[in-house]
């Protein structure tokens, strides 16, 4: 009886030591480090840390991060704080890995952003390395080399490692069991630096971290001075800063004369062969392993990239176990820790959705595959209504259960839900590249990305006269707006180059009550809350190759695609669409004149234009998958 007491008190205690002790002190007690130089085919060696569980009485499944943002804390005694995709993994007890990929920190090789992936039967040497060559002779040398592994892998990464893993996923090691891409990047001309063709001027610092090599393995951020080009700055107005640098050719002089990534960007202003090659869609085929993508509906950096690697294994294999989860969230937001609520910009969108994510998703999705631990039963698409506030499962993503709807321009700014207007209705704004339509309602200091704009209030711009706004009237129910848009221009201006943004946006009631986490002056009552945006570079309308000027007051079509939407819009609400040709400095100023590259515009080339938006124009949305016939859409 003293014994089986005593054990009880015993594993009280431990269980209360185990909640209470802090991860970075778990890490330590749990696991052991190691760190190694693993050998790639071609006989590069990449940096790998590996930290193994000390309790010796199991086998474990490998969790892996290859990423370029480095995997210190370097030195064998000093430990990263928690480990892996949350604390739930490391607690359940994985073999971790984190690896450096080739040519970045304590790695060797060189590096290049977004490297071509190599078609696996394409390869006719051991020179012939990519991503997914790499990952599968790390893989490789992992199963052979640790002891007290169960011989399966799993991969997860957000944001550049999210590329990272999704680039490992072609002729996938037969040990990779479980991929989670997250915020992963597809396309450079789609994700981060570029929306259809628009460069992100918003990005301009982050190019230092990109566009440098090192000279050997190092633990030392080699590209500081060329942050601190920006970081010096006491820059409190972004939109400020970034209109005085004027033309772009201003930046390659001021910051990024020597950057080699800059360089190819001002290089490659067209979707060539540069971007072409750089794009893992086309790659993703014959899908051998379970895979889970997931993204945040107001991911400013990769939006386009979790749902379009989603969708390109669901149409290369159709029998691959294929999954994606959308929530509320900013990029990369659903790993951090729950601090009660998830809220983005001045949107609240509920408690505790973190830790249902991590516990009941993400941990799920690995102990099943990894460990055959569960039920295996995960939704083929769990999505957030960010409307509503709720998840929702599909059975498919684009949904076939909501109806479509078709958004038309009326006179008087109306908004005509499936009633089409009066195909001569004309609309015009007077677009000044010289005044462009700040994309933020705050003022915003220099960022290294975007991002609470995607979720934020639109009243600003909907008072400027560059603005078109389109509204309905005060929703007599609610209506749910799902899946792919469309947006389908008929255009004509003054000048002979334009750019387009769209924008999707929730308009609260005039009595809705204020949200008691904001500050005072954010007002709820008429808020115009951003639900989905896109940019389209009007040259690329009939190709991402070949752009081509417009004529002047000739009537053109401009249709493009913005990215899915769960959202729905309650009793009371209004569904508003926005359109305009300048968002800054989120994109660059299109000069409006055409000129072969805008990365080498003049003053000069930057004019005035009246923009005309004709009443046959139309916003769809949902209706499932939309590919549109007039665009090239294997380069989407
Ligand atoms: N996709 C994100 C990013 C890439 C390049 C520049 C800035 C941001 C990321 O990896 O975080």
């Amino acid at each position: 009886m003293k014994r089986s007491l005593f054990l009880c008190v015993v594993l009280l205690l431990g269980g209360v030591a185990f909640a209470q002790v802090p991860d970075s002190v778990y890490v330590r007690t749990h696991y052991e480090k190691q760190e190694v130089y693993i050998p790639m085919r071609d006989g590069v060696k990449l940096f790998t840390t590996i930290y193994t569980p000390k309790d010796k009485t199991k086998s474990y499944p490998f969790l892996m991060q290859r990423t370029c943002y480095n995997v210190g804390p370097y030195g064998a005694n000093k430990f990263e704080r928690t480990l892996g995709p949350s604390k739930y993994a490391m607690y359940d007890g994985y073999i971790f890995v984190y690896q450096d990929v080739r040519g970045r920190w304590m790695s060797e090789g060189t590096f290049d952003n977004m490297r071509p992936n190599i078609p696996g039967n394409d390869r006719k040497n051991k020179t012939a390395i990519d991503e997914a060559s790499d990952t599968w002779d790390t893989i490789d040398w992992l199963i052979k080399n640790v002891k007290g592994n169960n011989g399966k892998v799993g991969q997860w990464g957000i944001s550049y490692p999210g590329f990272y893993t999704a680039a490992a996923i072609p002729d996938a090691h037969p040990a990779l069991r479980a991929s989670s891409p997250q915020a992963p990047i597809a396309d450079f001309f789609f994700d981060d630096f570029h929306h259809n063709g628009a460069f992100l001027q918003s990005y301009l610092a982050a190019f230092a971290v990109f566009g440098y090599q090192k000279d050997t393995p190092t633990d030392k951020s080699w590209y500081d001075d060329k942050l601190m080009r920006f970081r010096d700055q006491p820059v409190a107005d972004g939109y400020d800063f970034n209109l005085r640098i004027g033309p772009l050719k201003n930046a390659t002089a001021k910051f990024h004369n020597d950057n080699f990534f800059w360089q190819q960007i001002v290089d490659h202003p067209n979707y060539d062969a540069f971007w072409q090659q750089r794009n893992l869609l086309p790659h993703l085929k014959n899908v051998n392993h379970a895979v889970m993508t997931v993204g945040g509906w107001f991911d400013a950096e990769d939006l386009y990239g979790p749902l379009n690697i989603y969708k390109s294994i669901e149409r290369s294999s159709p029998a691959a176990k294929n999954t994606i989860v959308m929530g509320p969230w900013a990029h990369g937001q659903w790993s951090s820790p729950d601090r009660g609520a998830t809220i983005h910009n001045h949107i609240n969108f509920g408690d505790s959705i973190n830790t249902f994510y991590q516990r009941e998703v993400e941990r799920k999705f690995f102990a099943y595959h990894l460990k055959g631990e569960g039920n295996g039963t995960f939704a083929e698409a769990l999505m957030f209504d960010t409307g509503k506030k709720e998840w929702r499962k599909f059975d498919a993503w684009p949904p076939k259960e909501i109806p479509p709807a078709k958004l038309y321009f009326g006179a008087n700014g109306k908004l005509g839900v499936n009633q089409p207007q009066p195909e001569q209705a004309v609309f015009e704004y007077l677009s000044d590249p010289a005044k462009p339509v700040p994309y933020t309602s705050q003022t915003e200091r220099l960022v290294f990305t975007p991002r609470q704009f995607m979720s934020d209030d639109q009243r600003d711009a909907s008072r400027r006269p560059d603005v078109l706004t389109f509204e309905t009237d005060p929703l007599t129910d609610e209506m749910t707006l799902a899946g792919e848009i469309m947006a389908r221009l008929k255009v004509a201006m003054t000048g002979t180059d334009a750019d387009f943004i769209v924008k999707l946006i929730d308009v609260y009631p005039p009595d809705h009550p204020n949200y008691k986490h904001n500050p005072a002056n954010i007002v709820m009552g008429g808020y115009q809350q951003l639900v989905r945006h896109e940019v389209f570079r009007g040259r690329f309308r009939n190709s991402f190759e070949k752009p081509e000027p417009f004529t002047p007051d000739q009537i053109t079509e401009v249709n493009f695609r913005l990215q899915d939407v769960l959202h729905t819009f309650k009793k009371g609400h209004r569904i508003m669409i926005q359109i305009h040709s300048t968002w800054f400095p989120y994109i660059d100023r299109n000069p409006q004149k055409y000129v072969d590259n805008i990365y080498k515009a003049n003053e000069e080339d930057f004019i005035k234009s009246t923009i005309r938006v004709y009443g046959s124009s139309v916003v769809e949305v949902g209706g499932g998958e939309k590919l549109d016939t007039k665009i090239d859409n294997s380069k989407r």
